[in-house]
């Protein structure tokens, strides 16, 4: 979270991780073709030739305003391939709040797991666990027919019991609410440190 108090901005940062071809881009594509003109920044693909994101993606909304300061949403994803961890890092860095967004097919579930361990490695590095940290948990892909079922993703992955939300992101099902949960979270975090 970031005050600039010389705009009367408040700036908060908000990361799709997840294994790679999960669904990140896709979430911040259906959020950004949906919203106002006036409420967003442009959508910057840093993309390689295969159209996988290479460092990550980015764009920035408005929304309402918080204690009198307009509250100003940094929406990043992570690249997921393995081989791109210190661009995760860098990214998670600074970030308030994550969705993590896990690929329901079955034969995915050992690279949710994976990624899920490397989110938590790279949160420990900065002081922070998942028990304490706001993140909410997407399954997508739910109209493809080798879907794990709820209760097997929520039993292996949902430990911690955080809200989850199922999607069908190319469809836009499910992007909205899962976007709004983690911004209740970040959101709430910083009304009540401030009490
Ligand atoms: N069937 C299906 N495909 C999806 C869904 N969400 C994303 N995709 C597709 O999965 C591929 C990878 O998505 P992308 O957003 O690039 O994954 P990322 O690596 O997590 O950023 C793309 O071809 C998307 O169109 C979904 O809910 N269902
Ligand atoms: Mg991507």
């Amino acid at each position: 979270m970031f005050i600039n108090h010389a705009l009367n901005e408040i700036q908060f940062k908000i990361v799709y991780y997840g294994p790679g071809l999960s669904g990140k881009t896709t979430n911040l594509i259906y959020i950004h073709n949906n919203l106002d003109k006036s409420l967003k920044s442009d959508l910057i693909k840093i993309e390689t030739r295969e159209e996988r994101t290479l460092f990550f993606d980015f764009m920035q909304m408005e929304l309402g305003s918080i204690q009198g300061k307009k509250p100003k949403f940094n929406l990043y994803t992570i690249p997921g391939q393995v081989y791109y961890s210190i661009s995760r890092k860098l990214i998670l860095n600074g970030a308030d709040g994550i969705i993590f967004v896990a690929d329901s097919q079955r034969e995915r579930m050992d690279e949710n797991l994976e990624t899920l361990y490397d989110l938590e490695l790279n949160l420990i590095d900065s002081g922070e666990t998942l028990q304490t940290f706001p993140w909410v948990l997407q399954y997508n892909k739910r109209d493809l027919p080798n879907c794990a079922s709820i209760d097997t993703l929520e039993s292996r992955l949902n430990f911690l019991r955080v809200p989850y939300f199922t999607s069908v992101a190319h469809k836009g099902i499910g992007v909205i609410p899962t976007l709004k949960a983690i911004i209740n979270q970040v959101v709430k975090r910083i009304l009540v440190s401030a009490e």
